[in-house]
């Protein structure tokens, strides 16, 4: 049987994030991306300007229909809310749709590189924590982990190149474990280890048993998509029933060869990365 994934995330024209990362991503790991949008977009909200068509109204009518036609779902993936709203729409849906063994990941979509998104406002961080709390699987980057757990950024980063940097940024978000979440995957933690020439991109996945690393040289800076990208393999892998740190290590892989050609065609940051011709990759 083909596993089934409801994506609920926005549909933006241009960026290659949300929809348009993970449904492709989803189905060339061989699950099904059913997509239930939050929010429709001529492009990402990174560019100067753009048109947004909110879909708050509109989830309350997959709930329905998707409940007539007896949709049965191994997971449940969240990620870039189009209001803050929707949160309790989404724990609507998840009450019908969530089963036992349905894994709700939740991308808590807020912002990057210590800065904020322009969709958040505080009412927007509260309704996303609520979120995070229901989830199994969380897949924030550093500046949303800081966020959701009252951190400084600029205080946790101005000790990225010490040793215990990693066990750091662990203790930090280890609290989240606490709410029934059972695996953290955090995201772009810039770090030189003491066996590293120059820093490196890391990637964490946190459980009650530790934490363990995917790591990646860094080419050129943060583009649109990264983490819609990563987590969507998270996704995917880990309904299939791959560990979590085999499917972090595979989008580790699959980003940094995307990233280099990226960088190489010096693609402007807003447009995303260049991940097409590097899908295969996800195949092995
Ligand atoms: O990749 C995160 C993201 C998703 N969706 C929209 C965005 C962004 C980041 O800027 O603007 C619409």
């Amino acid at each position: 049987m083909v596993k089934r994934v409801a994506v609920i995330n926005d549909l933006s024209g241009l960026g290659k994030c949300s929809l348009t990362a993970a449904i492709p991503v989803i189905s060339v790991m061989g699950v099904q991306a059913c997509p239930l949008p939050t929010a429709v977009l001529t492009n990402q909200t990174g560019y100067e300007s753009y048109y947004c068509d909110d879909y708050t109204d509109k989830i309350d009518y997959y709930t329905e229909e998707w409940k007539k036609r007896g949709l049965t779902l191994d997971g449940i993936y969240t990620g870039y809310l189009g209001s803050e709203a929707q949160v309790q729409k989404i724990l609507a849906f998840c009450k019908e749709f969530r089963r036992k063994d349905t894994l709700l990941f939740v991308d808590p979509v807020m912002g990057d590189l210590g800065r904020v998104y322009a969709i958040y406002t505080p009412e927007y961080g509260r309704q996303m924590r609520t979120l995070v709390n229901n989830a199994d699987v969380i897949t924030p980057n550093l500046t949303e982990c800081c966020l959701l757990t009252n951190t400084d950024y600029a205080e946790l980063t101005a000790h990225q190149n010490e040793p215990d940097y990693l066990n750091r940024v662990d203790a930090m978000a280890r609290p989240l474990l606490s709410f029934g979440i059972s695996t953290i995957v955090i995201t772009g933690v810039i770090h030189r280890g003491i066996t590293d020439t120059v820093a490196k991109y890391y990637n964490l996945v946190i459980t009650e048993d530790g934490f363990q690393t995917a790591s990646c040289d860094i080419h050129g800076g943060s583009y649109s998509g990264t983490g819609d990208l990563l987590a969507s393999v998270v996704c995917a892998g880990m309904v299939r029933g791959d560990t979590a740190i085999d499917s972090v290590a595979r989008a580790t892989r699959f980003l940094e060869a995307a990233l280099i050609e990226t960088v190489a065609e010096k693609i402007p940051r807003n447009d995303g990365i260049n991940f097409e011709p590097y899908l295969p990759l996800l195949l092995d």
